[in-house]
């Protein structure tokens, strides 16, 4: 397994649209195992494949108390949001920001499980907030969408202005 890098906001490759799996094979199981360490590494509750620089299909979730229950979901489609809910969001790829976003509060998902099996999974709390922001993710959506173009604005000035001092820096130290 492997640690793998997360890209982050204003990176453009968030911004992509992620393409189906075709086929749920080796290479699809080792992208899973990898996402899943790098998820439990970060630390976080979910994680999109786009957030990997890998544009396919793919999020893993794991909101349980004890951090051992993980979840996959292969190609999610949304049957049915149901209410509204608002919470304070965070994401691995606009690292130290939170902001509410208002969010459906009950989620009926369909998707195909690690073994390449069809499931139904209906959410509500904690997990459906990350469904729907891991589905955002694969339709190049991130939280920061959801709140005021000024609000993002300053969070993109923000972390441009921390890789220009993180860049400045490694050079320095070279
Ligand atoms: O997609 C990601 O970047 C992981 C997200 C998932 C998430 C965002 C908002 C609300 C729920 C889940 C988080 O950064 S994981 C960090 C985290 C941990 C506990 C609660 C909320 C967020
Ligand atoms: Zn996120």
């Amino acid at each position: 397994m492997a640690k793998l890098d997360i890209l982050t906001f204003p990176e453009p490759r968030l911004r992509n649209t992620a393409r189906p799996i075709e086929r749920v094979d080796e290479s699809i199981h080792r992208l899973v195992d990898d996402m899943l360490e790098t998820m439990y590494a970060a630390p976080g509750i979910g994680l999109a494949a786009i957030q990997v620089n890998v544009p396919l299909r793919l999020v893993v979730i794991d909101t349980s108390e004890r951090h051992d229950t993980p979840l996959c979901l292969i190609n999610p489609q949304i049957l049915s949001l149901e209410g509204t809910e608002q919470m304070d969001e965070g994401c691995l790829s606009v690292p130290g920001f939170y902001e509410t976003v208002t969010r459906a509060e009950r989620v009926s998902v369909t998707a195909l499980d690690r073994g390449g099996n069809p499931f139904t999974l209906d959410a509500d709390g904690l997990l459906a907030v990350c469904i729907q922001h891991e589905i955002d993710h694969l339709n190049g959506k991130l939280f920061v969408d959801h709140i005021s173009m000024l609000k993002r604005q300053r969070i993109r000035r923000k972390l441009e202005k921390d890789r220009r001092q993180s860049a400045e820096a490694q050079r320095g130290a070279a």
